[in-house]
């Protein structure tokens, strides 16, 4: 008892980080015993010790900043999957789901707070982040100031943070949103016009810069991918012009019905959830020299309008009905692709989708239906 309460959350990380570390069995118990051992001799022994141990047999260590949002959750619980549980660190601005915050360690953590960012990497011996905190174009448009802030700001202290050594790796996501209304609608290519209309699309375009000057400057080793509209049943996105496509399928289990915000015939790039996460944890995996683009790399999986996914559901759920009340987003969504050329993401490093709309759609009923039946 006494011993459990003078160990530090630090050494009670690396303790945890040892025991299901992937390291081999026989390995395990011997550091298991040094380790009882030291708490028994001198605190500070431990940390240095254990430090050491660390960095030998665990080189990755992850901090996820805006572990609550919609990707984040999920990509926090894949890469927990990977890589051990307490190899990964869930950080947000508040408290998220339980099973996130307490599947391993959890941090409030200010994605504009440089201070408190290095605090976290240096407590956890950090060597790659995953910053997915951003306001999106929808909430972008009504906060414009903020939204340049907090997406601006958080990338260029993680750029310092890495250009200065302290992590090995950065993901950073940018989004269809850098495309505007002068650039090629279909099939848009990766080297194209970029002209975005929102705030959102503006600080992803420069954040894009900035990652690749850094790579090209200071050698940082920062990856990311243009997301399109992402595609999930356990959490729900906010405030994105491709939110309908979501919240779709949640009205149609829930209500029957649905009021769409964008006309019938708006045509965006899309995908599903599990293939994002795929896609993020790929390029993070990838050789550094595969890596050839280190601005973003255009991804894709399916395109479609409202009208097709309703008549998509439609085959599933018979009686679900929509109707088209276009708002603000509308001139948004206008103003990006239909379609996205991802050649270079797959010739580069194997980017490959797994699901069309058919497939998706029938995933996200099936699972939806379960979690009503469970609620
Ligand atoms: C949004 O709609 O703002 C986002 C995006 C495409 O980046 N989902």
């Amino acid at each position: 008892m006494i011993v459990h309460f003078a160990i530090s959350k630090v050494e009670r990380h690396l303790f945890f980080n040892i025991i299901y570390s992937q390291v081999p069995f026989n390995h395990n118990l011997i550091l298991m015993v040094c380790f009882s051992c030291c708490i028994l001799l001198n605190l500070d022994l431990i940390k240095f010790i254990f430090v050491s141990i660390n960095q030998t047999f665990m080189d990755t260590n992850i901090l996820v900043i805006g572990a609550c949002g919609q990707i984040g959750t999920e990509l926090t619980q894949a890469l927990r999957k990977r890589y051990g549980n307490t190899r990964v660190v869930a950080s947000d601005i508040k408290a998220g789901p339980e099973a996130l915050m307490e599947s391993g360690p959890f941090e409030i953590l200010d994605a504009t707070n440089k201070v408190a960012i290095e605090k976290c990497i240096e407590t956890y011996q950090i060597t790659d982040v995953y910053l997915m905190a951003a306001m999106l174009s929808a909430t972008g448009e009504k906060y414009p100031q903020m939204a340049w802030d907090l997406n601006i700001n958080s990338l260029s202290h993680l750029l310092d943070i890495a250009r200065d050594k302290k992590i090995k790796k950065l993901f950073w996501p940018s989004s269809i949103a850098v495309f505007g209304p002068t650039t090629p609608k279909h099939d848009t290519p990766q080297h194209t016009i970029t002209e975005p209309t929102t705030v959102y699309g503006i600080s992803k375009l420069t954040g894009e810069r900035w990652c690749e000057y850094f790579n090209r400057k200071y050698g940082v080793d920062v990856r990311s991918i243009r997301y399109p509209g992402i595609i999930s049943w356990k959490t729900l996105p906010g405030g994105g012009t491709t939110d309908y496509a979501v919240d779709i399928y949640h009205k149609a289990i829930e209500e029957g019905s649905y009021e769409c915000f964008l006309t019938e015939n708006t045509y965006l790039p899309m995908m599903y959830m599990e293939d994002a996460i795929k896609a993020t944890m790929d390029i993070m995996q990838a050789k550094a020299e595969d890596i050839k683009i280190r601005s973003s790399y255009n991804l894709s999986a399916m395109s479609f309008s409202p009208k097709e996914v309703y008549e998509a559901i439609k085959e599933e759920l018979p009686t679900f009905s929509i109707r088209y009340q276009p708002d603000f987003r509308q001139e948004i969504a206008d103003s990006w692709p239909s379609s996205i050329d991802d050649s270079r993401a797959t010739t580069d490093w194997g980017w490959q989708p797994s699901y069309d709309l058919k497939s998706m759609t029938k995933e996200m009923l099936f699972q939806l239906k379960q979690k009503a039946k469970e609620a």
